[in-house]
């Protein structure tokens, strides 16, 4: 496995690259271009910018989380061909330098949903949390505020203000798709861009839905065992593959991430995955933890072992960390935590490919 930290950038992270550098292991980095609006074209110059930013620094960029998908492409709207084409040249620009996975997600409206974006948990630490009563409780139209108000002025990958102010239109357009245009719209796009991903070597890897359930008469498709099996079957190329990430996938507790990982891993299907452990308190009730075994629900040993057992060479990275030892930055997206969780990451990939001896 190949491992990858997310930075967001020069001007918009608060982590700098000499930082990442010293995190054991010197991990690659998993960034994205966040100045570039949904659905247009990245331009060359300044994937070049973040490129050599990276390299500068003595690090690695491989995999770019995310290539968002404009709406039109969702729904299936005519003027959908535009934006495919945008996606292709994007494609092509990111293979000129080096990419090789592309993580993308295909949820209506909005993208990861939080009731709290600092929760202090017993530790002093603070966290991100979901509690479906607060979460219905909410008007949607008001929720893209409340994300905003919370995340102290940074901004939030996949909550582009832009794209969400208008959201009583956005809504209005989705008001007729359901579970199978969606799918359907993500087969169009799919058969569009993977031949040209073939050509150019760079593996799509969708990232479940967060939460894996439906919200606010949206429509959701990645959430389970059988919802990425129709994702697969979509198209059969390798380059239509998947992220999993564990802690969005368990939020569910009738999915079972090692198993998950076994199938779709044997099968060559995953090309990025996303660690990080949750505590759940009640169904639709979860706090993030910290990425061991014993502050969440999940065994982490259970689901590093499953990468190991399918000789996963994939790219992998720490998931979203607490706020811990005062520090203060992008809700999820702290140094500590997620350092930590790097460590601890590549200290059962140690014990377990060593053990297997
Ligand atoms: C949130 C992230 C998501 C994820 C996208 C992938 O912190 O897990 O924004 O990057 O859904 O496209």
């Amino acid at each position: 496995m190949k491992m990858t930290f997310r930075w967001f950038g020069e001007n918009q992270d608060t982590i700098p690259l000499s930082y990442i550098r010293q995190i054991p292991g010197k991990p690659g980095i998993a960034g994205a271009l966040f100045d570039v609006p949904v659905g247009e074209v990245w331009p060359e110059d300044k994937i070049s910018n973040l490129i050599s930013a990276v390299n500068k620094a003595g690090l690695e960029i491989e995999v770019i989380e995310s290539v968002n998908i404009h709406d039109d492409i969702k729904i299936g709207l005519p003027t959908r061909d535009r934006y495919i084409d945008n996606y292709k040249q994007t494609i092509r620009n990111l293979a000129k330098y080096g990419i090789k996975v592309i993580c993308y997600n295909f949820m209506p409206v909005f993208d990861w949903i939080r009731s709290d974006l600092e929760k202090e948990l017993d530790d002093g630490s603070n966290t991100m949390s979901y509690q479906a009563e607060k979460i219905l409780a909410i008007d949607p139209s008001k929720l893209a505020e409340e994300f905003e108000a919370g995340s102290k002025g940074y901004a939030l990958p996949g909550w582009e203000p832009e794209r969400l102010k208008e959201l009583k239109l956005l809504f209005e357009k989705y008001k007729d798709i359901n579970e199978e245009k969606l799918l359907a719209n993500l087969g169009y796009f799919l058969n569009q861009i993977i031949p040209v991903c073939e050509q150019y070597d760079v593996k799509m890897a969708i990232h479940p839905d967060d939460p894996p359930w439906n919200l606010f008469g949206l429509p959701r498709i990645v959430k389970s065992m059988e919802s990425l099996q129709k994702i697969i079957d979509l198209n059969p190329s390798t380059y239509n593959g998947l992220t999993i990430c564990s802690g969005c996938l368990a939020a569910n507790p009738k999915n079972d991430v090692p198993a998950i990982i076994r199938h779709f891993g044997s099968m060559g299907r995953i090309h990025f995955a996303h660690i990080r452990n949750i505590k759940i308190h009640s169904p639709g009730h979860f706090d993030e933890s910290s990425h061991l075994s014993s502050d969440g629900s999940l065994d982490m040993y259970e689901i590093v072992k499953a990468y190991c057992d399918i000789n996963f060479d994939g790219y992998i990275r720490p998931d979203h960390g607490r706020m811990i030892w005062g520090e203060t930055g992008r809700p999820g997206y702290g140094l500590y935590d997620r350092a930590l969780g790097i460590a601890y990451l590549n200290g059962l990939w140690e014990a377990l490919t060593k053990g297997r001896r």
